[in-house]
């Protein structure tokens, strides 16, 4: 009360003071706060956001119907040995690759194939046509023909690369790759059957049930590949017997296609340095080569050779009692994956083993 009468009278310098200090206060602060709510795009849906390249990815290039809703937050994984950001959606996963220029700075993953990995089934092996059928568009590549509804859908979507409007075959191509199987009828996750037709990165079916152009949707292939290879992330452990060049564990796993894993390897020797590399390969002469091109490397490198295209996992060289932990992806496709020790002598002397990937 005994204040009032001087709150009420604020002076003009008071005034331009609170003027200039709130000025101040906008200009250094808010900015940054708003950039960053302005670029993040959120959905109650799943309670995840996209934002920077990927969200504009995603809104220049289909949105919804093409991507789904955003399954995991962005996120650093390993992709086929390569540490990569990465953001997965109900239908595809985007992947971060700063090293290219727009638009293929951001690449899509091609989960029609590892779906079909997945599931054990080799797209080589569908039926193929000798040519184009009527009404077709026919791909000599893969010997696969795209008709009907399912060639509008494919042609009504594209990447945006040349910034013109309608898409080109080269654009349809970029967003959902090759066919790989013809059009089939399958039983989906719903326990209904429908025709569909895989393609590198997508799978398209049809729902006659719908009006155009929602007779034809995308699978969720995202979703699926994930929940198949289960939300768990499996935990693998091993360490080395005693002052000997061995793992003390020949086999790891089974772990399922696709499953994120975490290996944490521990050097018990107190002596000797060792690693741990997986290879994307069950040959013992692939393995082999690998190994003599590590000891060519030399431990400026950690005994990794320079040509790293068959390792899809590795630690760090160890000192004796270190250790180190280890998180993948593993390989979409069951089968055995060779592991190895790169010290030289080690491989040879028989430090190896294999990771089982089953469904
Ligand atoms: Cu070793």
């Amino acid at each position: 009360m005994y204040n009032q009468p001087g709150h009420r009278v604020c002076s003009s310098t008071c005034l331009t003071l609170v003027v200039v200090v709130s000025v101040c206060l906008l200009v250094s602060s808010v900015p940054f706060p708003l950039q960053a709510q302005s670029s993040q795009r959120c959905f109650d849906e799943t309670n995840l956001c996209i934002s920077g390249r990927i969200r504009t990815f995603w809104e220049e290039n289909g949105g919804l119907p093409v991507f789904g809703l955003p399954i995991t937050p962005q996120q650093e994984e390993v992709i086929e040995g390569q540490t990569l950001e990465v953001q997965w959606f109900e239908r595809n996963r985007l992947e971060l690759h700063p090293e290219n220029q727009p638009p293929y700075d951001v690449l899509l993953g091609r989960l029609g194939v590892d779906r079909l990995e997945q599931q054990g089934r080799d797209w080589k092996t569908f039926s193929q046509s000798n040519g184009e059928e009527a009404g077709c568009r026919f791909f000599g590549e893969t010997g696969q023909n795209v008709c009907g509804p399912i060639l509008t859908a494919w042609r009504a979507n594209g990447l945006e690369t040349d910034g013109q409007p309608g898409k080109t075959e080269a654009e349809n191509l970029a967003l959902f790759g090759l066919p790989i199987s013809p059009a089939q009828i399958e039983t989906l996750g719903d326990g209904n059957q429908y025709a569909v037709q895989w393609f590198e990165r997508a799978r398209f079916e049809l729902h006659p049930e719908n009006v155009p152009p929602y007779n034809v949707l995308l699978g969720l292939l995202g979703k699926e590949i994930r929940s198949e290879a289960g939300g768990q992330v499996a935990s693998l452990s091993l360490g080395v017997q005693g002052e000997d060049y061995r793992f003390d564990s020949e086999t790891l796993g089974p772990v399922v296609p696709g499953q994120s894993a975490t290996l944490s390897f521990q050097n018990t020797s107190t002596v000797y340095q060792h690693n741990w590399i997986l290879l994307n390969t069950s040959s013992e002469d692939v393995a082999r080569e690998f190994d003599e091109q590590a000891a060519m490397v030399g431990p400026a490198n950690d005994y990794m050779p320079t040509d790293q295209s068959l390792v899809l996992a590795h630690s760090r060289l160890l000192n004796p009692q270190e250790s180190d932990a280890v998180a993948f992806r593993a390989p979409g496709s069951p089968g055995t994956y060779i592991y190895l020790c790169t010290v030289p002598g080690h491989f040879t002397a028989g430090m190896k083993g294999i990771l089982t990937v089953s469904p």
